[in-house]
C-alpha cells in the first residue's frame, strides 16, 4: 500500500502546507443527505492551476470586455501565482472555519496540472486544478463514486484525491468504491454545433435538454447530483448526459437507491445542480428564481411534501474576468449540519433568508470570491466524506 504511485502526472510532495490524508484512525465513509451533521470533508486546493484549454465541452470567454480587447484571446497555461495564492488563502480559511466547527478536513494532493495529456482519442495542452473536488467525486451513502468527468482537461483530476480514497477504503470495511467508466472523450461525444446555436435556438431546444455533449457514452460530473437519502437527483446538463444518469441508476439500484433526473429548462447552458436547486434539509429546497424546475419534476417534490424557497438576486453579481460560472455561485452554500450553513460573506440577503425563512440557527459568513474564478464556491470546493445521517426515505 505504502507510497506506490503509478500516476502519469508528477505529485509535488514539497507542498507541505496541505495536510495529507490521516491513516488508520477508524474513519468511515457515510453521506446520505445534503444536511446531516458534517464530520469530515475534503477542501480543494488551487495550486498549479491552469487556464482550461479551449475544447469541445468548453469554449471559454473572457467576461470583462476591456480585458477581452486587451488580451485578444483566451489565455493559455498557468494562472498567475497571485491568483492561486488569493484562492488558497480563502480555501485555507474555510478549512480553519470547518475545523473550528469540529469537522475534520483533508486536502487533495498538489499535482502539476501544467502537463499536457495525450490519449488515443484526444490531446490537451494542459490540465486544470483540483479546486472543485465536488465535481470529481460524490459520496452516496457508503459508496464513493468517481465521476466520468465531461471535460478533457479534467480527465485525471480525481487522482488528486486517490490517496484519500485508498486510505478510506482500507480503513472502512463497509465502504464501496466505484469509478464510472472512463470515457474516450472522442470527438463524437460532443455536439460541436451546439456552440453555434443562437440564444433563440437554445430557447427552442430548452425542453429537449440537448447540450454540448452527446449520449454516446455515460458522462457526468459529480456536482450534477444532489442527495436526499434513498433518492438522488441528477440534472442533465452540459456536463451530464442521460447515459450518465442511466449508469448511476443501474449501479445504485441494487442498494435500494432511486436515481431521478431533475430538469431546469430555463437554464440554457446548465452545469452542476448546486447553483440551481440546493437541498437545505428534509423537505426544504433553495431554488433559483431564474431556473425553475420543470413542472412535472416540481409536482413530484410537492406531492412528497417538499417546500421551495426562492433565493434572492445575488448581493454581488459580479463574475471574475476568467470565471465560466454564473452569478448564481452566490447560492453555492455549504450546509454542514441540520441547522448550520456556510455562506459567502458578501451575500447578506441570502444569509438573512437562511436565518429567518429557512430556520438555520447558525449562518457562518466566509470570504470566498477569489475562488469563483475556479468555477465554484463553497459547495463546489468540498467533498463530504462523512456526515452523521442515514438512508431516510423522503419520497415514500
Ligand atoms: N460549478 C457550478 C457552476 C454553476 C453555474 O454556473 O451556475
Amino acid at each position: 500500500w505504502k507510497g506506490h504511485r503509478s500516476f502519469g502526472t508528477e505529485v509535488n510532495h514539497a507542498a507541505a502546507q496541505h495536510k495529507k490524508s490521516p491513516k488508520a484512525d477508524g474513519r468511515k465513509l457515510n453521506a446520505w443527505t445534503q444536511w446531516g451533521e458534517l464530520k469530515e470533508c475534503v477542501v480543494g486546493v488551487a495550486d498549479n492551476a491552469c487556464f482550461p484549454p479551449v475544447q469541445p465541452a468548453m469554449i471559454p470567454e473572457i467576461n470583462d470586455p476591456m480585458l477581452r480587447k486587451v488580451l485578444g484571446e483566451w489565455p493559455r497555461g498557468r494562472k498567475s501565482q497571485r491568483c492561486v495564492d488569493a484562492a488558497n488563502e480563502e480555501l485555507d480559511n474555510l478549512v480553519n472555519v470547518l475545523e473550528g466547527e469540529g469537522v475534520k478536513t483533508l486536502r487533495p494532493e498538489v499535482m502539476d496540472w501544467s502537463q499536457p495529456l495525450n490519449t488515443p482519442f484526444f490531446s490537451v495542452e494542459n490540465q486544470y486544478v483540483a479546486c472543485c473536488v465536488r465535481d470529481t467525486i460524490i459520496t452516496v451513502g457508503k459508496t464513493a463514486i468517481e465521476a466520468t468527468m465531461s471535460r478533457r482537461d479534467r480527465y485525471f483530476e480525481i487522482l488528486a484525491v486517490r490517496q484519500i480514497l485508498r486510505d478510506l477504503w482500507r480503513e472502512d470495511p463497509e465502504m464501496l468504491w466505484k469509478a464510472a467508466p472512463k470515457p474516450s472523450m472522442a470527438d463524437d461525444m460532443y455536439n460541436l454545433s451546439w456552440w453555434d446555436w443562437t440564444e433563440k435556438d437554445r430557447y427552442e431546444h430548452m425542453h429537449k435538454y440537448q447540450y454540448c455533449i452527446t449520449n454516446e457514452e455515460p458522462l457526468f460530473d459529480a456536482a450534477d447530483i444532489t442527495r436526499c437519502g434513498k433518492d438522488i437527483f441528477v440534472q442533465p446538463s452540459m456536463t451530464c448526459n442521460y447515459a450518465g444518469i442511466e449508469w448511476l441508476r443501474r449501479e445504485l439500484a441494487p442498494q435500494g437507491i432511486r436515481v431521478h433526473s431533475a430538469h431546469f429548462p430555463y437554464d440554457l447552458a446548465p452545469s452542476h445542480i448546486d447553483c440551481t436547486f440546493v437541498v437545505l434539509g428534509p423537505r426544504l429546497v433553495l431554488t433559483n428564481p431564474e431556473r425553475p424546475i420543470a413542472e412535472r419534476d416540481a409536482a413530484f417534490w410537492k406531492e412528497n411534501g417538499w417546500d421551495f424557497v426562492d433565493c434572492g438576486q445575488p448581493d454581488n453579481p459580479e463574475r471574475p474576468a476568467f470565471s465560466q460560472s454564473s452569478k448564481w455561485l452566490s447560492m453555492n452554500i455549504f450546509v454542514i449540519g441540520p441547522s448550520k450553513v456556510i455562506v459567502e460573506e458578501q451575500e447578506k440577503g441570502l444569509q438573512e433568508l437562511l436565518k429567518h425563512r429557512c430556520g438555520f440557527e447558525t449562518v457562518i459568513p466566509v470570504p470566498f470570491r477569489n475562488v469563483f474564478e475556479y468555477g465554484g464556491s463553497l459547495h463546489c470546493s468540498t467533498w463530504d466524506t462523512c456526515r452523521e445521517d442515514n438512508m431516510v426515505d423522503l419520497f415514500p
